[in-house]
């Protein structure tokens, strides 16, 4: 706070004022007809992205990619994967996008390549320079130089007859890790990253970036823990200086960065933003790891009920804990997770109005809000048999992981686990209108439409006025023309209500008041809210919400924003 009477005004930025869109390619939009979503087929949906008024496109990784993992693991940095399109096509899309105000980010994909990159390949034969661009480690066969434990289940170690030796994979074995310790792999980096800075790029996702510092000697993890070795893996001792670095690479540009960082606490968030190591925000994914079991996400006695006060002391947490010290990323879903309003909300009978109280909670908080393509449509988890149809190497190789540990006998045992977690139900392709493969391609889809499209697609909710879509619309469109939504301070009523969410968004002497019936019943506010008889309703998803909210019966997933 500044003294003297002068209030400091809110520390602007364009990227605080955004509103993003994450695009997940391969189930975006197909345009050449193969069934895997393209470049070209962005390209013409950029007039929707612009209808709806999203301000900022994030786009999974496109690069040259054997695609194991969908193209987190990339074969050359430099290079358009043939089957999303071409450099060209790449180029016209950023033009289209850059034509109507929207801007485009990349994702940064630097903890690992794959074992295709030419990298890997020279590094496996030894040839000089390359010999330690990863993480090799002698010793035994069949015993791996420590006990860390890969996220997608099985050691995070493989052996390679080639050189004979052990590399280090925190995921898919086709993806080692880069070791960072060595100075030539941080050249090579930062020479990409300047290379796409200068296509004109607005800024990088930074996918799994907190795990690019191993400690020397590569440590036993506690064997009790949920992901063995997390502890030594996780914003291990260089990690401060590494993104630095690539903070130092971005200065001279004006360009966002969003640092994926699970597993980090407000705390060290706060050292790694603004005045810290000058990251833009990051995502953490405390509130994403309410519903997982005792033993974490693939724990058999899971998934838990997300309980309403324990999320609203999370979100809080990040809130106030970045408050004048950092800023928030604010999301729900992603690629990775399942479909917000099945997870969050409730995808049945109450699919519109939760779906709607969750755009509210998403646009309304202190931080840049993203939303994952299809959210806005209220697009569902699918149903899965089993393994039958499931393509996430993530999901396969944990219940692989399952069985081998001896927690289930089959994979049976896990249909819930695989029907709650899996990332592909976030990968279905989007539905785009009620024609075959609901418009999505006019082949056949490499991954199975939803079967609910005729119900739930853009071309039904674009056509009525009280849709999901529209609702996110009109909420874009609101915190665009409301500074208090963008820089007002957050402050939570009624923390242990099990079903109202209600906080206030302050600025100079303007409040907002944003009232959430996170429940499927209809709930009477007994406790206090600010001011309430003296506020304007601004806007709410039932047509009819005109009471203040003090006293007031809220209706099923009832969301509702008041001014002062
Ligand atoms: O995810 C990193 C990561 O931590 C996830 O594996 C997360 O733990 C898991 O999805 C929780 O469900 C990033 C990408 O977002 C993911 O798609 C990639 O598979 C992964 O990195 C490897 O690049």
């Amino acid at each position: 706070m500044t003294s003297g009477g002068a209030r400091a005004g809110p520390d602007r930025s364009w990227w605080k004022e955004a509103v993003v869109y994450q695009i997940y390619p391969r189930s975006f939009n197909d345009a050449d007809g193969d069934g895997i979503g393209d470049l070209r087929g962005i390209t013409e949906r950029v007039d929707y992205l612009d209808d709806l008024g999203v301000d900022v496109v994030w786009l999974c990784p496109v690069y040259d990619s054997p695609q194991a993992d969908n193209g987190y693991d990339v074969r050359d940095y430099r290079a358009i994967d043939p089957e999303f399109g071409t450099m060209t096509q790449w180029e016209t899309l950023r033009s289209a996008l850059h034509d109507r105000d929207i801007r485009l980010v990349m994702d940064l994909v630097v903890n690992h390549t794959s074992s295709e990159h030419e990298w890997f390949q020279r590094s496996r034969r030894e040839e000089a320079e390359y010999a330690g661009y990863y993480h090799w480690h002698d010793g035994d066969p069949d015993d791996p130089p420590n006990n860390w434990q890969s996220f997608f289940g099985g050691p995070a170690w493989s052996y390679d007859e080639t050189r004979g030796e052990w590399y280090l994979h925190l995921f898919h074995e086709n993806q080692p890790d880069l070791n960072w310790r060595n100075p030539r792999v941080r050249e090579s980096i930062t020479e990409m990253i300047e290379w796409w800075l200068e296509k004109e790029i607005d800024g990088f996702r930074m996918d799994a970036v907190n795990l690019l510092s191993k400690p020397g000697g590569y440590p036993d993890g506690d064997p009790d823990t949920d992901l063995v070795g997390a502890s030594h893996f996780f914003n291990g001792p260089r990690l401060e200086e590494y993104l630095r670095e690539i903070v130092e690479t971005l200065s001279g540009y004006d360009v966002m960065t969003v640092a994926e960082m699970s597993n980090t606490d407000v705390d060290t968030a706060a050292d790694y933003l603004g005045d810290g190591v000058g990251l833009g925000m990051l995502f953490q994914s405390a509130h994403l790891e309410l519903d997982t079991g005792p033993d974490g996400l693939w724990d058999p006695n899971g998934p838990d009920e997300i309980d309403l006060p324990a999320f609203k002391r999370v979100i809080g947490r990040w809130q106030t804990g970045l408050q004048n010290r950092g800023w928030n990323a604010v999301f729900l879903g992603n690629h990775d997770q399942p479909r917000i309003v099945s997870r969050f909300g409730d995808d049945g009978k109450d699919r519109r109005e939760s779906a709607t109280l969750l755009a509210t909670f998403l646009l309304t908080l202190s931080g840049t809000p993203y939303i994952y393509q299809g959210d806005e449509i209220g697009m569902t988890n699918e149903e899965f048999d089993g393994l039958d149809g499931i393509d996430d190497i993530g999901t396969i190789g944990a219940v692989e992981e399952l069985i081998d540990r001896g927690r289930i006998d089959a994979v049976a045992e896990a249909e819930h686990l695989i029907n709650y977690w899996s990332r592909d139900h976030a990968r279905t392709p989007m539905q785009w209108s009620d024609d075959a493969h609901a418009g999505f391609t006019d082949g056949e889809p490499w991954f199975p439409v939803n079967d609910n499209y005729r119900a739930i697609n853009v071309d039904r909710e674009r056509g009525h006025e009280d849709s999901i879509w529209q609702y996110y619309r009109r909420l874009i469109d609101l915190r665009h023309r409301h500074d208090i939504l963008v820089y007002g301070e957050y402050e939570l009523y009624l923390p242990d209500h099990p079903d109202i969410y209600a906080y206030t968004r302050t600025l100079e002497d303007d409040r907002a008041l944003v009232v959430l019936n996170w429940a499927e019943t209809a709930t009477e506010i007994e406790g206090p809210l600010p001011e309430a008889e003296s506020m304007d309703l601004v806007t709410s998803n039932y047509d009819d919400t005109a009471t203040p909210p003090h006293g007031a019966v809220f209706r099923p997933y009832e969301a509702a924003v008041y001014w002062a």
